[in-house]
């Protein structure tokens, strides 16, 4: 088999379709480049002392892990020095962090979130990294936490990083969704997977179900109706499957199809679901989008939805098409 290097692919398909600008390219390499690494921490576990508590909060009110914070920093460190990037921001940090005087500032603007599927840190569960890319606007010599106000549409690249069995990257530049596992031996990222699609019908979902209690009645009526089988209304058995790490549950989207769910409930009317749009919501979107899936908040696309805050939590529905549009217009019955 012919291998094609992560650089050889970002090279042919500038070079065909022009979508990736020189820039840009190195941005998805540097970033690629922090996920080897992040990905040979979470590899080494209890032997590199990188597992448990690291004994403080993140700007959520969440415990933060060892991991989280190494993690962070590793992606910081890697994209600070470029040139190509005006400001950062992470799930992990309260405000934006922008690039320091001392380097050149380029012109996008990077998101992560560091290590996603927290709680499967500690339990050698597959765990992995979001990112998500736009467009500085032009001119600008100060970035704020007001550039990165941008609906998700505006992305030019988004992707993440699979820790599991094997470590993957999965990539959409806005033209087809590609995986590339990473050969530990090499060090090198190989393309393994041409413009994923996901089945457009499902009989796999995913929710936590400990929230069933909570769920609004459209999310109650739909998983129900899951459930009862091939003797309700759907007319079919499904099955389910939920990981806690997003990663790897819209990994296994990617692959053979499903439909993922983190709705809001009524436990707390502040706070609208769990996942954050712009480290976790939209750059799934789009990737899901772009292999052909939908995604929503359950009432209007995902990647439409005009940001008010960066740390804003929204309901997410994504994955199989027929399955994402059908809770959705429950939602608007
Ligand atoms: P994190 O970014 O702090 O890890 O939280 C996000 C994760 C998702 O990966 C996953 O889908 C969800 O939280 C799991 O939540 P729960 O613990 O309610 O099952
Ligand atoms: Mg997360």
């Amino acid at each position: 088999m012919k291998r094609v290097s992560l650089t050889q692919y970002l090279v042919e398909e500038q070079r065909l379709n022009n979508t990736i600008p020189a820039e840009l390219r190195l941005l998805i390499e540097v970033v690629a480049r922090a996920c080897k690494t992040i990905s040979h921490a979470v590899g080494k576990g209890a032997l590199g002392e990188v597992l448990g508590s690291a004994e403080s909060e993140n700007v959520q009110g969440e415990v933060q892990k060892k991991l989280d914070i190494l993690s962070n920093e590793i992606l910081l460190e890697a994209n600070e020095w470029g040139g190509h990037l005006a400001a950062m921001a992470s799930e992990e940090m309260e405000s934006i962090h922008p690039i320091p005087n001392r380097y050149p500032m380029g012109e996008y603007l990077l998101l992560f979130d560091p290590l996603d599927g927290s709680s499967n840190i500690d339990v050698n569960v597959s765990i992995g990294t979001i990112f998500s890319v736009l467009k500085a606007r032009d001119g600008m010599d100060a970035p704020t936490e007001q550039d990165f106000m941008q609906a998700g549409s505006k992305q030019v690249a988004a992707g993440y990083a699979v820790y599991g069995p094997q470590t993957m990257l999965v990539l959409t530049t806005g033209n087809g969704v590609n995986c590339f596992t990473l050969d530990r031996e090499m060090g090198s990222w190989v393309l393994t997977e041409r413009d994923m699609k996901i089945p457009e019908d499902t009989q796999e979902f995913s929710i936590n179900s400990s929230n069933t209690r909570h769920w609004y009645p459209p999310v109650t009526r739909y998983v129900n109706e899951m459930l009862a089988g091939k003797t309700g209304p759907l007319n079919k058995d499904y099955n389910m499957r939920w990981i806690a790490s997003m990663v790897a549950d819209v990994h296994r989207i990617l692959n053979r199809g499903g439909i993922f769910m983190y709705p809001a409930d009524a436990r707390d009317p502040d706070k609208p679901g769990k996942l954050r749009l712009m480290y976790e919501a939209n750059p799934m979107a789009m990737i899901v989008e772009q292999a052909g899936g939908a995604a929503t908040d359950g009432r209007q696309r995902m990647l439409d939805i005009e940001p008010t805050k960066l740390h804003q939590r929204v309901p997410v529905f994504l994955g199989s098409k027929n399955e994402v549009e059908r809770v959705t217009q429950y939602h608007q019955e």
